[in-house]
């Protein structure tokens, strides 16, 4: 296992940086926090985009690797730092993989159109919230809501007794909904399990970072 000091491109306001860093301190990987200012464009800059020529947050350097999107800097991180986050069993990453693939695709998304329409545009004066996009991205998300709670009424973590990098990868597009405004009540087993996650100290710890 190298112990050269990771580098992580982080701002605080990014559910997507902090679900990212909290998997990092989970597994215990040497990072360091670089802050990437977004308020002040500093994703627009010329160096952050020589290393992510998207312009998002986060971003992982790991010596002369660079590592871009928050599901694939969570899996590797905790391939170099094993633990029961990422077990080795084929099926199990299968399982978790599926569930980082359905929140990019579908849980993720519906809650990325809530945060544009309902903060980011007002954020940056880019007008009043398209009504039609906030309702049809509200039902998307209610009906994805509604798969995890049904997921979770019957285990503690997504997977089941045991947390996996699919509670950090879910987490972090709720508590981005949360902020969002999205439709987040009536959800009793996510809100227990949100709750069960925001409490993991390396939750904690980077959403202090
Ligand atoms: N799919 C990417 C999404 C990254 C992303 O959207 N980052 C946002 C913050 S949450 C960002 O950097 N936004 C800056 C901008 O849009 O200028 C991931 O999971 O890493």
């Amino acid at each position: 296992m190298t112990s050269t000091a990771l580098r992580m491109h982080f701002h605080p306001a990014s559910y997507n940086a902090r679900r990212a860093l909290a998997v990092a301190f989970h597994v215990e990987a040497p990072v360091e926090v670089v802050l990437c200012d977004l308020m002040a464009g500093a994703q627009g800059a010329a160096p952050f985009r020589a290393l992510n020529p998207n312009g998002l947050v986060p971003v992982l350097e790991d010596g002369d690797f660079v590592l871009w999107e928050s599901m694939a800097i969570a899996q590797y991180l905790a391939e170099k730092h094993p633990s029961p986050v990422w077990p080795a069993d084929a099926r199990v990453r299968a399982d978790i993989t599926r569930w980082q693939a359905w929140d990019l695709a579908h849980f993720g998304r519906a809650a990325d159109v809530l945060l544009f329409e309902n903060r980011l545009r007002g954020m940056f004066g880019l007008g009043a919230p398209n009504e039609v996009a906030v309702a049809q991205a509200e039902a998307a998300f209610t009906r994805h809501a509604q798969v995890l709670d049904n997921q979770l009424s019957s285990r503690t973590y997504v997977l089941g007794d045991t947390l996996s990098l699919a509670d950090f990868a879910l987490a972090g597009t709720f508590g981005s909904a949360t902020y969002a405004g999205a439709p987040v009540a009536g959800f009793a087993h996510v809100a227990r399990w949100y709750d069960l996650v925001r409490a993991l100290p390396a939750w904690e710890r980077a959403a202090r970072a």
